[in-house]
């Protein structure tokens, strides 16, 4: 039996299901704790930026899935700047304001939630959600989007489902219940130099337009990495 435990131990693949944990998160800047499932990335108020980085490694050689909900406060026409999802090597942020916390990272992949228009980023004047590589916050160094969503600024939660599978090498990106990004890549080798281990954060950031912004944890599926 002990035997079989190891064994088990030895191929099966350690996977985590995280439920909300505020408290597994590293929070710099603007970011505090709201209550047991929800953090508040930056107030509604201007020049903030927070971030909240997951406090253990994944491996990306094995599928991940987060669930979580994203609040972009209410102000639409006098709102900014969004929110941005980042995978990088250590628990890093980059330039803050309309690079939303991940802007300059090298290396990265960023997923950015933008509700705000910057045309020298070439930001089409809806919200919009992207992928990026490296902390290019261009457009024209998009490697998914911009692709324009409805009023992100309403006050509500919106479900965010972010999908890796590793087989097919396909990131998927769900807002609300319709596919808004996606890319098929070797992102292990082609983003991160054949280093499979990355830590994922979630940053925002405010202007001179201001709104508070907030994560709200629902489900983590992922494999630790180191096992
Ligand atoms: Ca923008
Ligand atoms: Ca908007």
């Amino acid at each position: 039996m002990r035997v079989l435990v190891l064994l088990l131990s030895v191929f099966l693949p350690v996977f985590l299901i995280a439920q909300a944990s505020v408290e597994d998160f590293t929070l710099g800047g603007t970011a505090r704790i709201l209550n047991d499932e929800c953090i508040r990335l930056t107030p509604d108020a201007q020049y903030a930026s927070g971030s909240a980085w997951y406090e253990k490694a994944i491996d990306l050689t094995r599928p991940f899935e987060l669930t979580v909900c994203l609040v972009l406060g209410e102000n639409d026409d006098l709102g900014a700047d969004g929110i941005g999802f980042v995978f990088h090597p250590t628990r890093q942020t980059g330039y803050r304001g309309e690079g939303m916390g991940f802007a300059g990272l090298v290396p990265s992949l960023g997923i950015e939630f933008d509700t705000y228009q910057n045309y020298h980023l070439a930001d089409p004047s809806q919200d919009h959600v992207a992928i990026s590589i490296n902390g290019q916050t261009h457009h024209y160094a998009s490697v998914s989007g911009p692709n324009p969503v409805p009023n992100l600024e309403d006050g509500n939660k919106h479900l965010l489902w972010i999908n890796w599978d590793p087989i097919y090498q396909k990131l998927t990106v769900q807002l609300d219940g319709k596919e808004r990004a996606s890319l098929e890549a070797d992102i292990v080798d082609k983003v991160f130099q054949g280093n499979a281990t990355v830590y994922w954060g979630v940053t925002a950031a405010t202007g001179r337009k201001t709104n508070y912004q907030d994560i709200c944890i629902k489900k983590l599926v992922f494999a630790e990495a180191g096992y």
